[in-house]
């Protein structure tokens, strides 16, 4: 079984980072009108330009209301859809790694590596940081080992974008129809659009703590699958979550890459086209597994698409492990379905945290991935009080602070973000760069759609969609920054009072970066609560208690809590 690599890993092997890029080349070289496998057509499964891919068509014409491209958000197959997906382009990469390994004239090592190599993983929440390496984000040049010689050529690097040939006649103006794709797009003196790096790579370590922060406590605290797979809100009666959906977690990467405008990362129509958006998926591909290995009794359950369904769902459709996942096939005459897809063996990959556990004993897994976890990411959540990682003999509790948000999807029509402040005002310009800036929940969506008639469907109004952002991390800092104590284990009874004195506060972005003015009737719905993490001698993971709700501390004020519930 071959595992897939770090990508920070990945690019230190010399021989395989050159069949990867090779490959992608490959890709991208392919007819954009006439191969199902080429980059635009791969890229463009996801969303747009909305068309049939390799002659999968819908079983029925589609309603006004649903959403034209293939891949399933907001539903409980979000997690499952995008395990195919990236498979599929790890097969077709690595069948051009193979072609190309035969060019080389001394052709053995090439062959071996090729016939093993996996796509890489960008983990965002690793605790080296959140910045890929520069071969992925701003070299322009790569050296890599060319055939027939394997001498070291430089070429233009694939990673950083996918250049459209040509761009197509479904992209809407202004950003997408640009020649590429872009990240944190910038308008340069020609007045055209580019990436700007240095915006995307401080956005990524701006925001890492909280990536990192909100990437453990999905795992650890999450138990059930509609509350770990998608962004919608619960309905009242059930459980409430208290961290972030895989996807959430994911909506806000996306966001970070896009940037302002947003670049094609930040649109759901559009992200499949930017290469990083593989190295994003196969992290979440390892953060189901992960997940999967803790919770290994729990799969997909049944919910009603909602939203705007896909191309091949309706949107008052139910769902559940049996829905094909299109148009990804099993065989000619199939698709894969959830069921089936529990876990990646068939497919020959495995990621590094499994390494020598065997995997006929979920048991004994569990326990191991708690480990990992807990070293992987565990830190940021315990390490912000001080306390050891581990234990020793004593239980530790410390009480996790959190903005849970709830706010209509399309309540302005676009990807949104809403940000989080304590501590002060809220800075007119550069938000996130804040000392007051906590963090923030982000959407992801297409972008508006009221000039472009390419985009215009009726959307489902009514969906709620839900994200968590952690207090801890700021608390301490703005404590640390004023001298005064560290708040030990953040007993309400010290951090109810403190957080009502320092008067946390929000506000609505647009993707575009203009601040939505909060009316009276908006859907907006900040409200605090209090989760008690309690880990006992020789425990690994803490044990996750009922949430506490703190309503008082946001009530009475535009997007704050709407009371008891
Ligand atoms: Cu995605």
């Amino acid at each position: 079984m071959q595992p897939r690599l770090e990508i920070n890993d990945f690019v230190q092997d010399p021989v395989r980072f050159s069949l990867y890029v090779q490959a992608i080349e490959r890709m991208y070289q392919a007819d954009q009108a006439a191969d199902p496998r080429s980059h635009f057509q791969i890229g463009g499964i996801h969303g747009k330009p909305y068309e049939a891919w390799d002659g999968l068509r819908p079983a029925v014409e589609p309603t006004p209301k649903q959403w034209r491209g293939y891949c399933t958000h907001g539903m409980v197959t979000f997690p499952t859809w995008h395990r195919p997906y990236v498979v599929l382009y790890e097969q077709i990469l690595q069948q051009h790694a193979v072609n190309i390994a035969s060019e080389y004239r001394d052709a053995g090592k090439f062959t071996e590596a090729a016939k093993t190599l996996r796509v890489p993983y960008w983990d965002w929440a690793s605790s080296d940081g959140a910045v890929p390496p520069p071969a992925i984000i701003t070299e322009p040049l790569l050296n890599i080992l060319r055939p027939p010689d394997g001498a070291v050529h430089a070429i233009a690097n694939p990673l950083l974008k996918y250049t459209f040939h040509p761009v197509h006649d479904s992209f809407c103006p202004p950003i997408f129809t640009s020649p590429t794709t872009l990240r944190h797009p910038r308008l340069n003196a020609n007045g055209e659009y580019e990436s700007d790096v240095e915006s995307l790579q401080q956005c990524l370590n701006q925001e890492h703590e909280q990536t990192m922060y909100k990437t453990y406590m999905m795992l650890i605290s999450l138990h059930t699958w509609p509350l770990f797979s998608n962004h919608r809100t619960n309905p009242p009666n059930a459980q409430p979550g208290v961290a972030n959906s895989l996807e959430s977690v994911h909506d806000s990467i996306h966001r970070y890459v896009g940037g302002k405008g947003p670049g094609h990362m930040g649109a759901t129509s559009m992200a499949g086209f930017d290469p990083i958006f593989f190295l994003h998926h196969c992290n979440v591909d390892r953060m189901l597994s992960l997940w999967r290995a803790l919770n290994f009794k729990v799969w997909v359950t049944r919910d009603k698409a909602g939203d705007g369904g896909s191309i091949t769902i309706p949107p008052d459709a139910l769902v559940d492990a049996n829905t094909e996942l299109t148009p990804f096939r099993v065989n000619p005459n199939q698709c894969w379905a959830s069921a089936g897809l529990e876990t990646t063996q068939q497919f020959g990959y495995t990621y590094p945290e499994f390494d020598g556990l065997d995997m006929n004993n979920p048991s004994e897994v569990r326990d191991q991935i708690a480990k990992k976890i807990n070293e992987l990411y565990g830190g940021i959540v315990f390490g912000s009080l001080g306390t050891e990682a581990d234990p020793g003999d004593d239980t530790t509790v410390i009480y996790d602070w959190t903005a849970r948000v709830r706010v209509k999807q399309y309540e302005v029509g676009t990807s949104f973000s809403v940000l989080i402040f304590i501590g002060g005002e809220i800075p007119e310009a550069d938000r996130r760069l804040a000392d007051t800036y906590v963090g923030s929940f982000d959407t992801f969506v297409n972008t508006d759609t009221s000039q472009c008639e390419n985009c215009q469907r009726q959307r489902d109004q009514e969906i709620v969609v839900e994200g968590f952002v952690h207090l801890n991390l700021s608390i301490v800092r703005l404590r640390r920054a004023r001298g005064q104590s560290l708040p030990g284990s953040f007993d309400p009874h010290i951090i109810e009072p403190y957080l009502e004195g320092e008067s946390l506060q929000w506000c609505i972005e647009k993707a575009d970066g203009e601040t939505v003015v909060l009316t009276e009737d908006t859907s907006l719905e900040v409200t605090v609560i209090a989760t008690p993490l309690t880990r006992g001698p020789g425990e690994t993971l803490p044990t996750v208690g009922e949430p506490k709700f703190y309503h008082g501390i946001t009530a009475h004020r535009r997007g704050g809590s709407h009371g008891e519930e």
